[in-house]
Parts: C-alpha cells; sequence; structure tokens
C-alpha cells in the first residue's frame, strides 16, 4: 500500500493544550509521524510519496465556511500584532443563550472560531494544516486511478473540525474534505467510517444533512468521554440525511469483543450504502495504552481491523486521525494496512 504525507506537518510543534486542569505540552507530537514511517519502513508496507500541492484551501472550502479559513490564514498576523509569537489556544467561547456574534479582537475570535482549547496555533500551523489536506488528496487521486487502498498519513488531524470551528488538534477536517472531494470527481456515494476513540464531531456536522455521504463512528460514549456534546446513538441524521449518520458509543473499557461487535455492525451498513470509496477516519485512541483514552484494543486487533474493512470489496483511503501512545501508533497503524492486504 502507497502512503502519502508532507513533512511540512513538523511545523506544527511545540503546541500546548488545556488538560484537566492544566497546561500541557500538547500529545498530539510530531514524532506521531515518525514512529509510523518507521513501522513502515521495517515491514516494507510499500512507498512512501510526498503529498504533491494541490490548492488545500478551495478544497476544503467545499465543507468548512469561508470566513473560518480566512480566519486561520490570517490567525498568526493578527497574533503577531498583539505583540505575541509563542503557542495560542483560545479562552473563551459563547455558550448557550449568548449571542452568535463575530467578534473582531483576535483573543474572541479564537474562541469564535473554535469548541475546546485543543486548537492549538503556532506559527507554522496553517501551513502543516494545508499539508495535511495535500496528503489526503493526493492519496485521493491513487484511488481515483485505480489504488484499491490508500493512506493519508495527515496531521494534524481533522475529524473534529466542524464548518466553522477548530478543537481537538483539528483544524481542517481531511476526512470531510476528502469525502466531498470523491463526491466531486464522480462518486455517487461516499461512506466514512470514523474509528477514532473520541466522535467525530466535525465530520457529523459536516454531513448530517446530507444522504449521499454516509457517517458511521465508534466512539467512547460521550456522555462520560470527549467531546461530550455530540456522539449519541439517537443522533441519526436530519432532514435528508436522517439515517445516514450512525453513533456506537461505547463504555470505558470496552476492548475487542465489545468493540468488533459495533464494528462489524458499521461494515454491514457500508455494504447496505453501497458507496463508491471508504474514508477511514483511522484513530488509534483505541489502544489499551493510549495515554488519554480508554479503551482496551491490543496490538493484534488492528490487523483484524483491516482485514475486515478489505472484505467490504470497496476502494479504502486511510485518513489519520488521533492515537497518543507514540511508541506503539507504528505498530498499530501499519498493522491495520497489512491486515487489509492478507499478510
Ligand atoms: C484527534 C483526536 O484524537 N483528538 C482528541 C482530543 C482530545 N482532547 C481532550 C482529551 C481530554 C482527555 N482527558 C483525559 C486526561 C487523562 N490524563
Ligand atoms: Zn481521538
Amino acid at each position: 500500500m502507497k502512503t502519502v504525507y508532507s513533512p511540512r506537518h513538523r511545523l506544527h510543534a511545540d503546541n500546548q493544550e488545556l488538560n484537566a486542569g492544566a497546561i500541557l505540552p500538547a500529545f498530539e507530537l510530531p514524532a506521531r509521524v515518525d514512529f509510523i514511517l518507521d513501522r513502515i519502513a521495517e515491514v516494507g508496507l510499500g512507498p512512501v510519496l510526498e503529498a504533491v500541492p494541490h490548492d488545500a484551501v478551495a478544497a476544503a472550502a467545499r465543507v468548512h465556511a469561508t470566513d473560518y479559513l480566512d480566519f486561520m490564514a490570517d490567525f498568526w498576523r493578527l497574533w503577531l500584532a498583539e505583540g505575541r509569537s509563542g503557542p495560542t489556544m483560545p479562552y473563551v467561547w459563547p455558550a448557550r443563550g449568548q449571542r452568535d456574534i463575530r467578534p473582531d479582537h483576535v483573543n474572541g475570535l479564537m474562541g469564535y472560531y473554535s469548541f475546546d482549547g485543543g486548537g492549538s496555533f503556532v506559527e507554522g500551523t496553517w501551513e502543516a494544516v494545508k499539508s495535511a489536506v495535500d496528503s489526503v488528496l493526493t492519496a485521493a487521486e491513487m484511488i481515483k486511478d485505480g489504488e484499491k487502498a490508500a493512506y493519508a498519513l495527515c496531521r494534524p488531524p481533522g475529524h473534529h473540525a466542524g464548518i466553522s470551528t477548530m478543537g481537538g488538534y483539528c483544524f481542517i477536517n481531511n476526512a470531510a474534505t476528502v469525502a466531498q472531494w470523491f463526491r466531486d470527481n464522480g462518486a455517487a456515494r461516499v461512506s466514512i467510517l470514523d474509528i477514532d476513540y473520541h466522535h467525530g464531531n466535525g465530520t457529523q456536522e459536516i454531513f448530517f444533512g446530507r444522504d449521499d455521504v454516509e457517517f458511521i463512528s465508534l466512539h467512547a460514549d460521550t456522555a462520560v468521554a470527549y467531546p461530550f456534546f455530540s456522539g449519541r446513538a439517537d443522533e441519526i441524521g436530519i432532514g435528508e440525511g436522517e439515517g445516514f449518520t450512525h453513533n456506537f458509543p461505547m463504555p470505558f473499557g470496552t476492548a475487542w469483543e465489545g468493540w468488533s461487535a459495533s464494528f462489524e455492525a458499521a461494515c454491514r451498513l457500508i455494504a447496505d450504502f453501497g458507496p463508491d470509496v471508504v474514508v477511514v477516519s483511522l484513530g488509534l485512541d483505541t489502544f489499551e495504552g493510549d495515554p488519554i483514552s480508554r479503551f482496551k484494543l491490543r496490538h493484534e486487533d488492528y490487523p483484524k481491523i483491516g482485514a475486515r474493512l478489505a472484505k467490504i470489496g470497496k476502494p479504502v483511503l486511510f485518513v489519520q486521525e488521533g492515537g497518543y501512545a507514540v511508541a506503539d501508533i507504528g505498530v498499530n497503524a501499519v498493522g491495520v494496512m497489512t491486515g487489509f492486504e492478507g499478510r
């Protein structure tokens, strides 16, 4: 299988995050990509190709609001204009009952365009964000040209990014952008299967009213787990989209037995939908050793995921999302891919 990545991901580094009462170095680190690339080489998964530059912003604008994209493009200039240069994060958000009103100052704008404190910006963030879109579009072209599968090793991840909100380490929604790209390039139907530990709230928001892009998410029960405000089983889509969103919340401690039952149901939903292509939002934070998550998948489970996805018989574009057990992430990511290839 071919992997696509951009070395420009590294420009997004030394971020911070709000976590359990402290400002900590972000868990979402550049080294995540290094461990995956090392394992790809070790196993001989296939060629690693550098992302081809695309008009990333135009592709993203098919699923995100242009004022949101404009803000991210302009953010570092606004930040410098305040005399600052260090990493930032939002700290004030409109809550229930407040007005949906766009402020003028950068501090307010950060809150307006985010839903949590995980949208940490540094000088190179925007370049890295666009490079992840380059990666996913380059991989999509490989699928369009006949590859059965491809792996877009995106960083930063994307599935929490909504129409006009960053958060959860995500800025542009890579999976949603590429699903829309497939629709714009001949696919009648696209399934997005999100197996990150966290609910893919951004992807859900983007496609909630649509019947041409199916969204299925397996995740920790958001009654008790991040991102808390979406991901319940009764969220099924709206209007024409009703019945095309499927959520499988699962309790803390879920291991392969429980997880795989939901996964099997998800795979059957995809087969019933009959997509031209499947986009997999591949989070590896379901791993038992993940430092911020509470599922119990083991190394040996990841190849089984890949093998079952291959059985669907549709082209699969894997898009990297979360996974923070940095030293194990390569084994688990490449395990999915070798399982898909039946080796
Ligand atoms: C892409 C992705 O996986 N984003 C995840 C963002 C999660 N951010 C908040 C996590 C809060 C976890 N708190 C647990 C504390 C354990 N020390
Ligand atoms: Zn996650």
